[in-house]
Order: C-alpha cells, then sequence, then structure tokens
C-alpha cells in the first residue's frame, strides 16, 4: 500500500533527482508518472531499476493521484499547480511562487515538520529556496537553545542553481579559456562566470538587495521565527554543484563554540565536519549527492557579545530542492495522507 505520486518537470536537474529520491528512499509507491512539457514528452527518465517516458503535462488528469512533486518553474506552476490541487491532488512545488502565500505552508522538515498540516487550505505545500533550506536546517536547533538575533550571511552557490544552460557555459567557458578563439561569451550570467565570482542571483530590487537575497530573509522569517534579522550577499562561483554559506550569527543569550558543535552534531540532517586543520572542513565538491546539511569552521566571533560564525555546505540538487522535496512527501505522509 502507497501513493499515486507525480513528478512535474522529470526531464530537469531537480526532477531527476526527485525520482532518483524517491527510489533510494524507498518511498512508499504504488504509481508513478513523469510529466514534462510537450517538447520533452517520451524522453526516458530512471526510477530507481525502471525507466518511465514522460507524459505530456498539458491535459493530465490529476484525479486520483495522491502527491505531486512540480519542478517546473514558476509560470508553468502558476498553470498547472491549481489544476492539480483542485483535482485532490497535494502539490509540494519546488518554484517560487507559493513561498510567501500565508495560505501555504514553507516547509523544511527538520525544521517545521508541523507547518505540513496547513497544506488543506490550498492542497499546495511549498519547497524553500536551496540557499534557505540549508541555512535554516543549520540555524534552527541554536535558535532553540540561544535565541538568533542578527545573521549575516555570505552565499558561494554554484552554478547548478541557474539550470543545465548555466552547468554548460561553466564547462564551455572554462574549455574555451585554454583554446585560442574559442572563448565563450557570457549568456545565461551577465558576466563570465568561469575563473570569475558573480555578486549578483536572480534580479535587483529596489532598495539595492537581489532577489535572492530578499528570498534568503523573507524565507527564514517564515520557517523559523519572524523576529530574527537577516541580511545577505548572495554571490555566484564557478562550482557546478554544491551551495556554500559562511554564516555569522548573534545571540540574544551566550553560546559556548563547543556547545554549539555538540548541538549541532546532535541536529537532524547536519553532519558537523570541523577539525582545527588542514582540510578539517568541508567543501562542497565532497557534498555532492549527499543528503546532509553539512557544517564546519564553527567557531566564537569575539567582536560582539554573543556571537558565532559557521561555515555551511549542501548538494543544492538534494537538501536545496529535490530531497527536501521528497521530505515533505515522507511527512505529509506521516502526519496527514492515508496510503491509497
Ligand atoms: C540559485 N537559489 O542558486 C537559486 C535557484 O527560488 O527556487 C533556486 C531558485 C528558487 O540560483
Amino acid at each position: 500500500m502507497g501513493y499515486k505520486v507525480v513528478v512535474a518537470g522529470a526531464t530537469g536537474n531537480v526532477g531527476r533527482e526527485m525520482l532518483n529520491i524517491l527510489a533510494e528512499r524507498q518511498f512508499p509507491v504504488d504509481e508513478i508518472v513523469a510529466l514534462a512539457s510537450r517538447r520533452s514528452i517520451g524522453t526516458e527518465v530512471s526510477f530507481g531499476d525502471k525507466t518511465l517516458k514522460t507524459k505530456d503535462i498539458e491535459g493530465f488528469d490529476f484525479t486520483g493521484w495522491d502527491i505531486a512533486l512540480f519542478a517546473i518553474g514558476s509560470d508553468a506552476t502558476k498553470q498547472y499547480a491549481p489544476i492539480a490541487a483542485k483535482s485532490g491532488c497535494v502539490v509540494i512545488d519546488n518554484s517560487s511562487l507559493y513561498r510567501y502565500d500565508p495560505d501555504v505552508p514553507l516547509v523544511v522538515p527538520e525544521v517545521n515538520p508541523q507547518a505540513v498540516d496547513g497544506y488543506t487550505k490550498k492542497n499546495i505545500i511549498a519547497n524553500p529556496n536551496c540557499s534557505t533550506a540549508q541555512m535554516v536546517v543549520a540555524l534552527k536547533p541554536l535558535h532553540d537553545r540561544a535565541k538568533i538575533k542578527r545573521v549575516v550571511v555570505s552565499t558561494y552557490q554554484s552554478v547548478s542553481g541557474s539550470g543545465k544552460e548555466a552547468i554548460d557555459e561553466l564547462w564551455n567557458q572554462t574549455k574555451g579559456m585554454y583554446v585560442p578563439g574559442q572563448e565563450v561569451a557570457p549568456k545565461v550570467y551577465p558576466k563570465q562566470i568561469a575563473f570569475n565570482v558573480i555578486p549578483h542571483i536572480d534580479v535587483f530590487l529596489d532598495d539595492g538587495s537581489t532577489k535572492e537575497e530578499w528570498k534568503m530573509v523573507a524565507e527564514t522569517k517564515k520557517i523559523i521565527d519572524k523576529s530574527i534579522k537577516i541580511t545577505a550577499t548572495c554571490v555566484r562561483v564557478p562550482v557546478f554543484v554544491g551551495h556554500s554559506e559562511a554564516i555569522n550569527i548573534e545571540f540574544e543569550e551566550f553560546l559556548d563554540e563547543d556547545e554549539a558543535r555538540d548541538i549541532l552534531r546532535e541536529a537532524p540532517g547536519i553532519m558537523v565536519i570541523d577539525k582545527r586543520e588542514d582540510g578539517g572542513y568541508i567543501t562542497p565538491i565532497e557534498c555532492v549527492g549527499d543528503y546532509a546539511t553539512f557544517i564546519s569552521r564553527i567557531r566564537q566571533d569575539s567582536t560582539i557579545e554573543n556571537g558565532l560564525n559557521i561555515w555551511c555546505v549542501s548538494d543544492n540538487l538534494r537538501k536545496g530542492a529535490a530531497l527536501n522535496a521528497v521530505q515533505i512527501a515522507e511527512t505529509l505522509g506521516n502526519r496527514c495522507l492515508k496510503k491509497g
């Protein structure tokens, strides 16, 4: 006995990971269908040792399907999520479309699993932005102990966050640097990404910040606590997969670095790798394919009364997207939905 599951956007980076993770975690699936846009119909995608042929999302009848994992971007979500939800299928959406809707829970299961129960208002649950997901996993257990006042975060985000074309742009630009006449001009990004860093992710807002930075603020407040003050600088780096974050935290109460390390070691979804020696920390290349949010470089910030610095790294396609969506489906199953 299990669920009838839809994966929409099954040919994209995140959709493929959703299928991999559903299979890896042996999510109780009675029936599964992979949907894609018209131009990808018939594309074969893997689900464990099976191969699925993608079907057209347009005109698909969601009636009788229990859960739909959406990784199709905001425009297509706007079109299809209400149709699925109205048919009685619970949509777990990876786009930003519904994240800030007060009637839609925004969930990271290690942090606010109880919020899943609010799905009934719209039959939709939102998955946060990748850079938020890993940060809140790290912040929540520390907030529970010493109450966070303010967070200053700088991100180092991989190109897979911008999709397949960005992965190709980094690869081709990097190769092109070595072959005279084969240089590749920036297309996905406004400046060269190979051997460079770009302090700009998503569109600019009126206050000079970017939408990615705004998302980290708004989503952290919705998921953990609206009283937390956050300022973010989001930077694209020439890394294929794995987002990294340098996080400076100011607490209401003093939190000793050793106690913080112990708290993080015990916290769900976290792996602490923190030896004060050469290589005694995690880098993005080492976290690819993993489920955990890795924490290193835990240390006191002695420039303020109750301060701590940490380094936080995770696979943005997994904890930042597909894994979190599957964990939401698991939480929904455990708390709310009967198996068929
Ligand atoms: C990036 N965080 O790395 C973005 C990708 O709101 O789901 C995910 C955007 C989102 O570019």
